[in-house]
Order: C-alpha cells, then structure tokens, then sequence
C-alpha cells in the first residue's frame, strides 16, 4: 500500500488500529475539497447527514446522533496514568493496561463492514512552534467532516511531521453506540487517546476537549505551559490600542457569546471594537517580553445552539450561515432549514424535533436537544480576530474566571495579585449545564472551567498555575465575573451579552489603573458608578445589589472551599490555603 507519510509510527499505528478494528477499507483523508465533498454525498445518501436549504444556507448540513448520546458523559471519561495518585480526586482514573484491555476487546472487529478514516490534523496554525499535530482514527464521516471545520486537517500535517516526528493518537469506533460500554480513555504518558460507543462532539472530535485541554494540559505541564478552557478576545480603543483577554467559563456558560461580543451602540459610535481569538480554548505561554501569550489552537466553533439569536450573538449566527453542521436542532420542513429555542421569539407552527418527531409549539417538549450544537468554520465569523491565524498569538493583558451562580458572587471582582488570581480561579463554582449528561442545574466546584478537561492531578494545575506566574515580570490581572445573578423569581439580575461590555471596560480600565475600586472581603470590586450603564434601563440599586458583598455569605462559602480544599492533602499549594485563610479573616473582619 502506498502511505500519504513517510512517518513510520503513523503507520504503525494506522496498521495497528486496523487489525484490532478490522474495517473493510482505509481511507487516508487529505484535505481537500473533492475528497469531503464526496464524503458528505456519501453521509447524505446513507441518512447519516441532510443537506440543508444550499439558498440560504450553503454548504450546510443536518445531524442527528443517537438519543443516548447527546453530551458529553463525564462519569465514564478516564484519565488512564500508571499511578492512580497522578489522575488526583477529581479525576476518574483507570490503570492503562486494563483501560487498553477493555476498549480493545470492546472495539475489537467493530469496524468491519465499514471504512476507517485517517485524519491528519494539526491543533494551531500549522507550522507555528506552539501547534502540535494529531492522527485521528474514526468509522465517522460526521467525525471526518466536524474535525475538518473544527482543526487544521490536511497533508501538510503529514510535511510538519516528517519521517519521526511524535504526533497524538486518536482512535474512535462508534461501535454499538452503547452508553454502558461508552468509554473516553486518555493516556497522557503514552500520547494517547481512546473513544468508543460516541458519536457526540466532545466524545468523538478528539482534537477537542481530550487532545487540546486534557492531553494537552498534561504536556503544559511537562512542558512549562498552559492549556486552558478560555475563550480569547481583543478590544480595540477608539485610539486605536489594542488589548486582549482570555476567560475561563464552565460549558454553556458564555465563552463563545462574550467572544463575540458586540458592544452596545455608544461604544460602537465612540469606536470600540471586540474581535474574536478563540471561543473555547487557549494554549497559554510565557513570551520573551515577560507577558503571557495565547493561541487559539482550533479552528473553528462547536458553538450551543439554543439561545443564539440575531440579538444574543449576531456573529455567531452570521458564522453558521454557510459551511456548517448542525446536530441535534430542529428541522423546519417548510423551507429546509433549521430552529433552536430562542432562535426567533415565535416558534415556527410546525418543526421536526431533535428526536425526528412531528413538533408544534404546544408539544410541550423541547424542539431542539438543550445542548444542541453548530460546527461552524471560523472564517465565516464577521468579527474573527486578524490575530486568528497569527503564529505566535496575543499577549494578555486580563484573564477573567466566570462561573453561573445565582448568588454569593458579585457581577465583578478583581483579585488583589497572580496568586490572590489563581485562588480565585480554584474558588469557582458554577451550576452544571446540559454540556454534560446528568442533573443541570446543580452547583459545583468547577475551579478554572477544567473540573472535566485536567488530564492529571488538580493540585498540581494549581501549583502550575503559580508557577507560571513567577515566570513573567507583567503578567495579566486576574478577574471573576458572574452574568447569573438572579432574584427570588430567577429572573437575571444583569442583562449580559453586548452588555457584558460594560463591565469588561470597567476590567481594562483596571489593567491601565485608570479606575478606583472599592477593597473588600473578597477583591477590589467596581463603585457602581464607574460602570457604565448609559443607553440602558437599569438601575444603579439593582447594580449595586449585585455588586455587594455578604460577609456573612462569604463567610459560610470559605468554610465550604476548606471543606473542598481537603482532597488535595499536600499537594495544595500553601499560596491557596494561605488566601483562604486571609478570605475568611476578611469575612470576620
Ligand atoms: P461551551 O461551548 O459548552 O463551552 O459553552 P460556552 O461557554 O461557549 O457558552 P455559550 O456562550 O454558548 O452560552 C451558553 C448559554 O448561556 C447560552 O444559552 C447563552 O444564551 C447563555 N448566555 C451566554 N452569555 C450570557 C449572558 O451574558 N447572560 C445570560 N443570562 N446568559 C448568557
Ligand atoms: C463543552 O462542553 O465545554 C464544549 C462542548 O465546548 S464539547 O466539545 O462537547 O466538550
Ligand atoms: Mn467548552
């Protein structure tokens, strides 16, 4: 046979995952436009996708995965390192020989009949020293199309790798689709990666969540950088300065919509601008200059559907006009394309559900899946950073930790210095989300976004996290803010979106000291009238309510994170306990 590469451990491990899943054919995708286009022919007339409305929505198509299969499945994801103790509490772990054991004799013949694909990718702009290549193996040509909008896919990872290079291994076989023998198993010491019985998303797209936040923050480590769940945006000044921040927020709680932000009309007509990096992960590392640089390592956006609106996030609409796959919304029949919840106020008279069912407004039932998703292509983003494709990425002059919590956490909060920052990173909690199967709705700790993405010991990210710290002289400010304020009747306190705009100015005014704050128990917090809030119906008394501190609150909450802390025994770094402490002294103050 001949190979697209001369990088014998590529074929190895092509040769490998094929005699273990025995497909009937091998096909070794390249990138180009004739090779995916007669794959999604192919996924059209087999029912695996449907070709939307080309009119109004080009090169657009429609998935459905199973109706177990619908999220991310956390309880059934391993980090697999030879010492359990290396995995650490938040993690499950399995021991590597038992979890190769298990999926082999799971995945063993379950290709035949089928065709396995070979995806060469590269996680960043291809050729930058900060990228890093993958070969994902799939029987999905759903997975073969979302990782070629989702990555860089493409022979010139083959170039990049040479005839030695290492590369991360990825192996998925749908197999049965079955969720009591679903696995994703990681393998950070062995560069590796394995998923079997999934077809969603996070499951499957392994360059994503398992290669780019949990291998890849394993090699951070190693290595002396970070892999974070953020996403990245820049602001430009009406005089033309430009500044740039990454922010780490829990799934479904609002990276891809304050990356896209569109400022609200006065800051327009004064000459602001948001640019979009990155929606949903950053690859973080210290420059020469002593700040903090971040690249994006996707390509593209595996954004939540429901809620995305014309006036939510107009660029993220704009992104799925064209070149997108849609999985798990509702149809609409009448003119072949497609509806979420909060899409249009008005739901149209008649869709087909998620499930395939015949649904009306009155159904009673949801007409998209909560987590319904669009993979949409970065380019078709009208507010895409010129930064997007730059090799070395932005320097950060804030990062901002954010998490959904109906109370306790105020809109905004600056913390006092880098280790006060990674405390308060450590600190976060957010309500879970129908990112992940299980209860939504039910706070947790989630400390830097990464509870389900750390692929080793949570106690060692955070004596990472200072770490890094001390290698740059100007690294960025650390922030928390909180849009989910909500008052007795659960409705939002704050009106979020563009609106969030307000309060990051209120943040970059900090970074240049241009602003006075208020020093409390927990932070600097904002005087209520340094935000800005002209153009706006809001009150200053419902700002500041969601600007207060309750000691008595916080109070309770630091008891709590003591309790939390407990699980990391000795590889807590003294900087955090130390912070918990001087939190609640500040409490009792
Ligand atoms: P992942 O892709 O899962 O990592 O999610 P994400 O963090 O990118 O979240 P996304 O921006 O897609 O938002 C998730 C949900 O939160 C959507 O339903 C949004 O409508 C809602 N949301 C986002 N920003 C805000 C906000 O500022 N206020 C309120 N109230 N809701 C928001
Ligand atoms: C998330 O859950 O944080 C996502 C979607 O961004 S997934 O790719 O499924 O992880
Ligand atoms: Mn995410």
């Amino acid at each position: 046979m001949a190979y697209p590469t001369n990088n014998k451990k590529v074929i190895a491990f092509v040769e490998e995952s094929a005699a273990l899943a025995c497909p009937d054919n091998i096909v070794w995708i390249d990138g180009s436009k004739e090779q995916l286009d007669a794959l999604r022919r192919e996924a059209c007339s087999t029912g695996e996708m449907m070709e939307l409305n080309q009119e109004k929505l080009p090169g657009c198509y429609y998935h459905r995965t199973a109706k177990n299969d619908v999220a991310r499945v956390e309880d059934r994801t391993f980090i697999c390192c030879r010492e359990k103790e290396n995995a650490g509490p938040t993690n499950n772990w399995m021991d590597p020989k038992e979890a190769y054991k298990l999926c082999a004799d799971i995945a063993r013949g379950k290709m035949k009949g089928r065709t396995m694909y070979v995806i060469p990718y590269s996680m960043g702009v291809v050729g930058s020293p900060f990228s890093k290549i993958g070969i994902e193996v799939t029987d999905s040509i759903y997975v073969v199309l979302n990782m070629s909008i989702m990555t860089r896919v493409g022979k010139e990872c083959y170039a990049q790798l040479g005839a030695d290079g290492d590369f991360i291994k990825g192996f998925h076989a749908k197999c049965d689709i079955d969720q009591e023998r679903r696995y994703i198993m990681h393998f950070p010491e062995d560069d590796t990666i394995i998923s079997v019985n999934s077809g969603y998303g996070g499951n499957v797209l392994l360059g994503k969540k398992c290669f780019a936040l949990r291998i890849a923050s394993y090699l951070g480590r190693q290595e002396g950088w970070m892999a974070e769940h953020m996403l990245i945006l820049g602001v430009t000044f009406p005089d033309g300065r430009k500044k740039y921040v990454a922010a780490a927020f829990p799934s479904a709680c609002g990276k891809t919509n304050l990356a896209m932000l569109i400022p609200p009309k006065h800051y327009l007509e004064k000459g602001y601008k948001v640019e979009t990096v990155g929606d949903d992960i950053a690859w973080i590392r210290a420059g020469k200059d002593g700040r903090l640089w971040a690249v994006n390592p996707e390509n593209g956006f595996f954004g939540v559907a429901p809620g995305t609106n014309e006036k939510s996030n107009p660029n993220a609409l704009a992104a799925t006009r064209q070149g997108t796959i849609f999985t798990n919304v509702a149809l609409n029949p009448e003119d072949n394309t497609v509806w979420w919840e909060g899409l249009t106020k008005q739901a149209p008279a008649h869709l087909i559900d998620w499930l395939g069912n015949e649904w009306t407004p009155d159904a009673g039932t949801k007409a998209a899946h909560p987590n319904s998703r669009f993979t949409a292509p970065a380019t078709g983003c009208p507010c895409l950073s010129e930064a997007f494709n730059s090799k070395e990425g932005v320097p950060l002059d804030a990062i901002i930790f954010g998490g959904r919590r109906a109370s306790t956490t105020p809109l905004v909060y600056e913390s006092r210095d880098w280790d006060h920052g990674v405390f308060v990173g450590s600190i976060m909690s957010s309500e879970t989300t129908a990112a992940a199967t299980g209860a939504t709705g039910v706070l947790r700790h989630d400390p830097m976004a990464m509870k389900p993405f750390c692929g080793y010991h949570m106690g060692d990210y955070f004596a990472h996290w200072i770490e890094m710290g001390k290698k740059v002289k100007n690294p960025p400010k650390i922030f928390n803010v909180n849009w989910f304020r909500q008052d007795e009747k659960g409705e939002f306190l704050w009106p979020g979106f563009g609106d969030n705009m307000r309060v990051l100015e209120w943040i970059l005014k900090r970074c240049e000291n241009a602003v006075d704050a208020q020093e409390t128990a927990i932070g600097y917090v904002p005087y209520a009238k340094d935000i800005d809030l002209e153009g706006l119906d809001y009150s200053r008394e419902t700002l500041e309510s969601i600007l207060y501190i309750d000691k008595a609150r916080w109070s309770a909450e630091a008891d709590e994170i003591k309790e939390f802390y407990k699980q990391f025994g000795d590889k807590l770094p003294k900087e955090l306990s130390e912070n918990l402490a001087v939190l609640k002294k500040n409490c009792e103050a």
